[in-house]
């Protein structure tokens, strides 16, 4: 339990002190991966200078949908959610970069399509709230639980990204 605090808080402070350690938890849902729409959302992360450290094809179980919806429990949607997120293959990513969870919640839009700019994935990609392509975490501290969750630390790849120079001064 210290440990896991211990490791908890050197992140953190790691991410205070050099931002471009930040990470966050991407999922592509079932819709995006059958509507072949990997690599077009692959290709907006990559564009925009952000760092690939983790990527599978999955399906998910529930019991893995309801601890990563959680504080969704009580909504009059979430059995609806659980089933429409297992219904199929899930792609889950680790992306990493400066400010990656805030910028990439903006890069995904709103949470309903019918809201989400032009130019966000979900203004460009999909519709409707039910069918939203993808999910991103919603603050640093959510990242670290829902990467925990998602990914083992052995499948977490460190590499040294030579466009690194030319992504930050
Ligand atoms: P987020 O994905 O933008 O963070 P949350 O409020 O965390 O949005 O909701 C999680 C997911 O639950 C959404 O991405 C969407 O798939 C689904 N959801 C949210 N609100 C509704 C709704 O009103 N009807 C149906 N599904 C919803
Ligand atoms: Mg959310």
């Amino acid at each position: 339990m210290i440990c896991v605090a211990l490791a908890v808080f050197a992140y953190m402070f790691q991410i205070v002190v050099t931002g471009i350690h930040e990470r966050t938890f991407i999922a592509i849902k079932p819709d995006g991966v059958q509507r072949r729409l990997v690599g077009e959302i692959i290709h907006r992360f990559e564009q925009k200078g952000f760092k690939l450290v983790g990527m599978k094809i999955m399906q998910a179980s529930e019991d893995l949908l309801k601890a990563h919806y959680f504080e969704l429990r009580d909504q009059p949607f979430y059995n609806r959610l659980v089933k429409y997120m297992s219904s199929g293959p899930l792609v889950t990513m680790v992306w990493q970069g400066l400010n990656v969870v805030k910028t990439a919640r903006a890069m995904l839009g709103e949470t309903n399509p019918a809201d989400s700019a032009p130019g966000t994935i979900r203004g460009d990609l999909c519709v409707e709230v039910s069918r939203n392509v993808i999910h991103g975490s919603d603050s640093v501290e959510s990242a670290i639980h829902e990467i925990s969750l998602w990914f083992r630390p052995d499948e977490l790849v460190c590499w040294n990204d030579c466009a690194d120079d030319w992504i930050y001064e």
